[in-house]
């Protein structure tokens, strides 16, 4: 993707469409340095679930009542928002989902469970988040297939020798993340879905941390499924997405039951809903689906190419700066990035550092970023990670590194 320049960004007005960002903690302004964990809202989304309970909420596709008209036309609209942004063909490609998770949870369940068999393998990479592993164990658990693990090299970038090698016959699905949340390594998936289909595997590519950093076009890349989360890209919590090809989700059984996803129920036989809805168990979450559609909105109308511009400065910015303290290792340094710096700092837990720099009002996460593979991988038990996102400037990165040096000092 190509990047605007940095300078096309004007982020201070960014900042005043994000609420969040304006207030003191412990009595310092807030620097929030963790969108990678969960980014803030806009204004738009904020008032777009408002104005939806105020005015328009009943349960949708079930009412010929007005506000169940509304509703439902609020949520589907929603749904062909996010068709036309990450331009899937039909918005029956377009599950709603809890999130990532769930999304992938319901492939392993859904699309794998009933395929895999004893001596079919799943491929998945070392870098990748839980929710992209342990559905695939418990999916190989269940059918007696296995896991295969593709390695990764000391910068953090995968070894695409490797991966191709791991790949044969026995192959049935592979599932990789598009942006590694605990390297902010960018993997290359368009070379991974080419080669994968010229072997017709399918491709699941899990998207939570690309979403809000990248333009993902599902049809150029030309993967199978695509799993993202709305709170990662300035919308709710509780709203994500699975993108599917409807050949491949038409296949697919249901993986809940319940209302919205039937077409009639006796005792005898129930018969399923068309797609999108029969994958959609239950009342949905519609104000977050109508949250999700305000932030497509929101960041279609800021560009995502600008975007990108404005953080790739930013991570060159943080990079330079944090690599000049002593001490400080930064893990993962893959030659194509995102804005997200992993770090260990000598003589400092990551937890004590989340802790100290809290308390001069900037928020990084510290932990194993429910990455443990990498952690072991880099030998470390947790790293601290500060992650930027559309609304952080290069004065956010100051206050960091001042933070770290208050760190510094604090532990000597
Ligand atoms: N990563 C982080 O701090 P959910 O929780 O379903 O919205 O997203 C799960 C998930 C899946 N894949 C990747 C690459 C992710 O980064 C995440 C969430 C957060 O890095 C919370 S652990």
């Amino acid at each position: 993707m190509k990047h605007r320049d940095a300078a096309d960004f004007d982020v201070a007005s960014v900042r005043q469409d994000f609420p969040a960002l304006h207030q003191r903690i412990h009595g310092k302004p807030l620097v929030y340095l963790d969108s990678a964990a969960s980014a803030q809202r806009p204004v738009a989304v904020l008032d777009a679930m408002d104005t939806y309970y105020r005015h328009d909420h009943a349960n949708v596709h079930r009412g010929v009542h007005t506000l169940s008209q509304r509703a439902t036309q609020a949520y589907e609209g929603a749904r062909e928002k996010i068709r036309r942004y990450i331009n899937a063909r039909t918005t029956a490609e377009i599950i709603f989902t809890r999130g990532t998770t769930e999304a992938i949870n319901l492939v392993a369940q859904s699309y794998a469970r009933p395929r895999l068999q004893p001596g079919d393998e799943v491929l998945i990479s070392l870098m990748e988040h839980h929710s992209n592993i342990v559905p695939w164990q418990m999916a190989c658990e269940q059918t007696g297939a296995t896991l295969r693990v593709a390695p990764i090299d000391q910068h953090g970038q995968l070894r695409m020798d490797a991966f191709k090698q791991l790949i044969s016959d026995h192959t049935r699905l592979i599932a990789i993340g598009h942006i590694s949340n605990a390297l902010g390594t960018i993997n290359p998936v368009a070379e991974i879905v080419a080669f994968a289909h010229e072997r017709e595997i399918p491709v699941l590519i899990d998207g939570a941390q690309a979403m809000p950093h990248t333009r993902v076009d599902v049809s150029a890349l030309g993967c199978d499924f695509y799993a993202f989360s709305g709170h990662k890209m300035f919308g709710p919590t509780g709203i994500g997405v699975l993108y599917g090809r409807e050949a491949l989700l038409d296949a697919m059984p249901p993986w809940q039951g319940g209302g919205e996803m039937i077409l009639e129920v006796s005792f005898e036989k129930t018969t399923y809903a068309a797609l999108p809805n029969k994958f959609e168990a239950g009342t949905p979450a519609i104000a977050e689906a109508v949250g999700l559609g305000a932030t497509i909105d929101y960041l279609e109308k800021l560009g995502i190419e600008a975007i990108a511009g404005h953080e790739h400065d930013l991570l060159a910015y943080a990079t330079q700066a944090l690599s000049q303290i002593d001490g400080l290792e930064i893990v993962g340094q893959a030659e194509s990035k995102a804005s997200v710096v992993s770090f260990t700092l000598a003589n400092a837990h990551p937890h004590d550092i989340g802790t100290i720099v809290d308390h001069e009002g900037v928020a990084i996460r510290t932990g194993h970023h429910c990455a443990m593979p990498v952690m072991n991988f880099f030998g470390v038990p947790a790293t601290a990670r500060a992650s930027m996102a559309l609304y952080n400037t290069r004065d956010d990165i100051d206050a960091l590194v001042a933070a770290l040096m208050k760190v510094r000092q604090v532990l000597s």
